[in-house]
């Protein structure tokens, strides 16, 4: 773990030693997902008060990530994919809630699987 934090701190061109944690999430099925949540527990620090930066891997099945404004209910959707980095900086936990969309599995051929929006 203490090794993949230096890896992704490189690779997002970051200081060693500047994440205490990464969150990976393995998504095995298309039903799997996440509600509206912040990521407001105190191992993030204070959300409230500071800037935070919060890194995640997504691996298996893409998935559709959405990041909500708690006030306006405006959105952001990005396609994650088994792989990619994703970051939350500054005080986005503190005004915007995140969710990740069940997706419905059409399958194409034998060896090739797309998704969609449940
Ligand atoms: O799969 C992702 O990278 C998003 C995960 C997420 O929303 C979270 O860990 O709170």
């Amino acid at each position: 773990m203490e090794q993949l934090c230096r890896d992704v701190e490189e690779m997002c061109g970051f200081r060693a030693g500047f994440y205490n944690s990464i969150n990976f999430n393995a998504y095995f099925s298309g039903d799997q997902s996440l509600d509206w949540h912040a990521d407001d527990e105190p191992l993030m620090g204070n959300i409230q008060e500071d800037d935070i930066c919060i890194t995640s891997m997504s691996l298996g099945v893409p998935r559709v990530f959405v990041l909500r404004h708690k006030a306006t209910g405006s959105f952001q959707k990005v396609w994650l994919n088994s792989g990619d980095i994703l970051t939350m900086e500054g005080r986005i936990q503190k005004h915007y809630l995140h969710k990740v969309f069940p997706l419905r599995p059409l399958i194409f051929t034998k060896n090739t699987v797309a998704y969609d929006l449940m």
